[in-house]
């Protein structure tokens, strides 16, 4: 548009000096010419003038009909841009759901034969069982056996137990949990801040037996836990579904209304509810409805941390507009034994 208004007023600027010059040009060299001469000079002039005006009005009205044709091709393309996109997404759950029974069958095998699984590096609790025992981050390495990709995780070492595999932490507050399910799928943030580890990866964790254990702060520096000695993720295709059981802790039991739920992002409501609690809550989380707990809300800082219901709640502590401070969520096989 811009471009097409500043040719259209170079042409017209080009003009009127040349029609100006012209009449300039005309006059000096005969500056005693007849006034009669002089007149007609100008209103032909003037009618070429009106002429060309026409004529930039027109080419001004072809442009904008162009740019009209341009901005509805580009629009046709966005348009089967995001058909393909879905296309891709459907294409990768199917993929990963085939990719998940191959899996399942090499653990069986990989089961079967020993000596290959009591050596393999799963988590943070097999680094532990190596004596590993400084906190820190850590990469699990790729497993040609199991397809699994290098991984960069944070073990904690030391509370707890240690051999924990954190999965989520919000402290910072300056990374964004308002993301899209592929960002919810794959993990993003930054790993010794504030992260979410990535579905697949929790789902690929949680495939043995496993403890969850979300560790709370409040504003006043108070520490509260919650303990669920099963935790476990279905895959993509059932849309990473969580189930919990067996509470223990001082937090109060937040994560029980959302048990059986399907995950959901502010591009896919899952939610049994009626609003779209991603959206509302402005982070993916297992949403039942919108109240309880949601730890991937947004971080509000001191002040601002009991006026809204969008941010990092947790109900059996401080209720649902209060946002915590300081969040951490890890896991750890069902078996392990510091
Ligand atoms: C405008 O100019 C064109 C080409 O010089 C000519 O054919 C046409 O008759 C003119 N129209 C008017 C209204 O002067
Ligand atoms: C919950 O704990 C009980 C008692 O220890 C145990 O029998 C049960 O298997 C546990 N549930 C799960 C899903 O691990
Ligand atoms: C949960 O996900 C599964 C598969 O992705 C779907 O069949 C089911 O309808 C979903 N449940 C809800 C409540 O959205
Ligand atoms: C979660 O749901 C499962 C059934 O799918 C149930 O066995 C389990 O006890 C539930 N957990 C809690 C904490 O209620
Ligand atoms: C929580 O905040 C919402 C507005 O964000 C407000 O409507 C609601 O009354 C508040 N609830 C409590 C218990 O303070
Ligand atoms: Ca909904």
């Amino acid at each position: 548009m811009s471009r097409a208004m500043i040719r259209t007023a170079v042409v017209c600027t080009a003009l009127l000096l040349f029609l100006l010059g012209h009449v300039r040009a005309d006059k000096r060299p005969a500056p005693k010419a007849p006034k009669a001469q002089c007149c007609d000079e100008v209103r032909s002039l003037k009618v070429q003038m009106a002429n060309l005006t026409s004529l930039l009005e027109d080419l001004a009205k072809k442009q904008e009909t162009d740019l009209m044709k341009m901005v509805r091709q580009v629009m046709d393309l966005e348009k089967q841009n995001q058909q393909q996109e879905a296309r891709v997404t459907e294409a990768e759950s199917k993929y990963s759901e085939i990719h998940n029974r191959v899996e399942i069958m090499q653990l069986q095998a990989a089961q079967a034969a020993p000596q290959s699984t009591s050596d393999a590096i799963y988590d943070c609790a097999s680094l532990y069982n190596r004596n590993y025992r400084i906190s820190g981050v850590y990469k699990l390495p790729k497993d040609d056996f199991l397809g699994t990709p290098e991984l960069e995780v944070y073990c904690d070492m030391e509370k707890n137990g240690g051999g924990w595999t954190v999965i989520q932490r919000r402290r910072v507050g300056l990374i964004s949990f308002d993301r899209d399910w592929k960002q919810y799928k794959n993990g993003f943030g930054s790993i010794s801040g504030d992260f979410w580890l990535g579905n697949e990866h929790i789902f690929r964790l949680t495939r043995q037996p496993t403890v969850l254990r979300i560790e709370l702060e409040d504003w006043v520096g108070k520490v509260r836990y919650a303990q669920y000695g099963f935790f476990t993720l279905s895959n993509e295709l059932n849309s990473y579904k969580l189930f919990i059981d067996n509470y223990s802790g001082d937090a109060g039991d937040s994560l029980r209304y959302h048990n059986n739920t399907n995950f959901s992002t502010k591009n896919k409501d899952n939610d049994k509810c009626v609003d779209d609690c991603a959206s509302l809550r402005k982070g993916g989380y297992w949403y039942n409805c919108c109240t309880d707990s949601n730890l991937n809300g947004v971080f509000y800082r001191y002040g601002s941390h009991t006026k809204n219901s969008d941010g990092i709640t947790w109900y059996g502590w401080h209720g649902q507009n209060y946002s915590l401070k300081r969040v951490e969520m890890k896991i750890r096989p069902q078996n392990f034994t510091p």
